[in-house]
């Protein structure tokens, strides 16, 4: 399979200018291909991992990567079907910029990808060489026809969130002058601002100039709902903001209906492996084969090996209620989503703590269930109503765990 079959068959391809041509250009020596980013958060989330994946692709396809940090584009930003952007502060922006730029390079940064900032070109363009060089070659007329454009026509977008695809466009030119770029890639909402770089690759260069553009779908689950965010909240790729064990987890957790549509597509995993896992996954419903290999594919390539055994290390804990020797960072980490409630670091009774944090409704309820064995705290069984719960002996001193009965668990965090 060659590099579109192979995104093809992985689900990934949604449009591609001129299929043969690229093929013909990828056979006929090393081109470039690049994806761009904004810095509009401090952090990628998964929506981005799927074109920079595929940007992977392209590079074991023997392609070479660049990637593009909007730190100009950033500052502009890209106009969104519904309404006109805040602008964020140049401080915002360069802190943005840093967070991305580090990811990206920990991510895809290896010795043969080239990371720049559009910045270095775009920053250093004055209006009058903006409007005679480039503004020239637009016409307004498809400016105005562009997806989103037309969709803003009614609600209104400024003049300047409509001069976005120009600078987009510049970005294509130059990396197609200063590294043989060839092809763009982005999501589907990016096709306006690709055929704008390729139309103006072919006014300054020539119709003959090889500039292709290639758009992936966007991701949705079998419910139809947009993909990669956990109870409401961004699956962030920063593991300050989401813990490689929710990350794991998050794969884990995906249905039978889905698995094998993100083992093609957020994978390197090849055609007979996933035909096998489709197959397992197929006789044993349920089983989450699928979904582990899923899980531990995606977190070893953002996360890393270690974050993998850590978060199969934390997964087997909780499964088994072994929990006494778990860190605190561990604990925050697995029980962040169950009820939870403030203590002090002060001694407590038992039946006093429990009924204090509302894990029992009464003391007499509270105590019947301590002398019957059904409260675990922090990994031990207690069954003494007279039990005293020291908080600096458990978890470094930041939590106490609650469990009543199998599996309903309280978090008490030291405050
Ligand atoms: C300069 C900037 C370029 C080329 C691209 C860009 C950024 C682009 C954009 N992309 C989205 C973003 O930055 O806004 N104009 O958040 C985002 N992208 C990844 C995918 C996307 C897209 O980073 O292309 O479709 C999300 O999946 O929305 O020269």
């Amino acid at each position: 399979m060659n590099f579109i079959e192979d995104l093809k068959w992985r689900g990934a391809l949604n449009q591609v200018t001129d299929e043969t041509g690229l093929i013909d250009a990828m056979q006929s020596g090393e081109i470039g291909a690049y994806v761009g980013t904004d810095p509009t958060a401090d952090s990628l989330h998964l929506g981005h991992l799927i074109p920079f994946m595929v940007l992977k692709r392209f590079q074991n396809a023997g392609g070479k990567a660049i990637i593009i940090i909007g730190g100009a584009t950033g500052a502009i930003g890209d106009p969104r079907p519904t309404t006109e952007r805040q602008l964020l502060s140049p401080e915002q922006l360069r802190e943005n910029e840093k967070g991305i730029t580090e990811q990206v390079t920990k991510l895809f940064g290896d010795d043969h990808t080239v990371i720049v900032n559009n910045n270095d070109w775009l920053g250093q363009l004055t209006l009058t060489d903006f409007l005679r060089d480039y503004g020239k070659l637009f016409s307004i007329n498809v400016m105005l026809k562009k997806d989103v454009v037309a969709s803003r026509l009614e609600t209104g977008i400024s003049f300047t969130e409509f001069t976005y695809q120009i600078l987009q466009g510049i970005d294509f030119h130059e990396l197609w002058r200063r590294h043989n770029v060839q092809l763009e890639i982005g999501g589907s909402d990016q096709w306006g601002n690709i055929t704008s770089g390729i139309d103006l690759i072919h006014s300054i260069e020539g119709n003959e100039a090889k500039a292709f553009g290639l758009t992936i779908p966007l991701m949705t689950d079998s419910s139809g709902k947009k993909f990669g965010k956990s109870e409401g909240n961004a699956i962030w790729l920063n593991p300050e903001k989401t813990s490689p064990y929710t990350f794991y987890q998050f794969w884990f957790n995906q249905s039978d209906e889905d698995v094998v549509k993100y083992l093609k597509y957020f994978t390197f995993l090849g055609v007979d492996e996933i035909n096998a896992l489709e197959q397992e996954s197929k006789n044993n419903p349920g089983g989450r084969v699928a979904q582990r290999r899923l899980a531990q594919e995606v977190t070893k390539f953002v996360h890393g090996e270690q974050a993998v055994s850590d978060a199969e290390k934390l997964s087997a804990a909780l499964f088994t209620g072994d929990v006494a020797n778990l860190s605190a960072t561990d604990i925050a980490d697995a029980f962040g989503g169950v009820p939870s409630f403030d203590i002090t670091a002060d001694k407590k009774n038992i039946v006093d703590f429990l009924v204090d944090g509302e894990v029992e409704k009464s003391k007499r309820q509270a105590r019947e269930d301590v002398t019957n064995g059904a409260i675990t705290i922090s990994g031990e069984k207690v069954t003494d109503v007279n039990f005293e719960i020291d908080p600096t002996k458990h978890y470094e001193g930041k939590f106490v765990l609650v469990r009543r009965g199998k599996k309903k668990y309280f978090l008490g965090t030291v405050k």
